[in-house]
């Protein structure tokens, strides 16, 4: 029994770290500024909002429509590049969402749908976001 008892302990021990683990990971980096948007301690021009998701026109607009689709519940999600299995339900949310703001924003004719992932892509903020663009004609290759 001692030493089933032992096992026992260890193995509570273990669970103990990944839990930590993966409470480490779901608080994973600083807080950006998206999260004061959610938290509406500073305004944003909201044009859709559910349980999960935010979208807010960007304040440097690249586009005659330019707004930021993004997750309330960041869980980790700092960047596209940093995406788990778990978190497919989410980042599914988000393009539809997208497919809504095109809808209200009246752009489904056209529309642009950017993630920067990484310093490399020009990311600026580490909090997962969707740009959604339109309005204009877009060109490609995107810069
Ligand atoms: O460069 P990435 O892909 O990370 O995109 C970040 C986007 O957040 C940029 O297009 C910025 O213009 C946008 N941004 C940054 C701030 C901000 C914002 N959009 C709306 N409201 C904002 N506030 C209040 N503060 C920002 N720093």
């Amino acid at each position: 029994p001692l030493k089933g008892g032992r096992v026992r302990v260890n193995a509570t021990k273990d669970e103990e770290a990944s839990a930590k683990k993966a409470a480490a990971t779901a608080n994973a980096g600083a807080p950006t500024i998206f999260d004061k948007i959610i938290a509406k301690e500073i305004p944003s021009i909201i044009v859709y909002e559910d349980e999960r998701v935010l979208a807010f026109r960007d304040i440097n607009p690249q586009a005659p429509v330019h707004v930021l689709v993004i997750p309330k519940f960041r869980d980790g999600l700092t960047e596209l590049g940093k995406a788990e299995a778990r978190q497919r339900d989410i980042l599914g949310e988000l393009l539809y969402a997208a497919k809504i703001v095109a809808e209200k924003e009246g752009i489904l004719d056209g529309f642009r749908v950017v993630i920067n992932s990484g310093a490399t892509a020009c990311q600026s903020v580490y909090h997962l976001h969707l740009h959604v663009l339109g309005g204009r004609q877009m060109k490609w290759p995107p810069g």
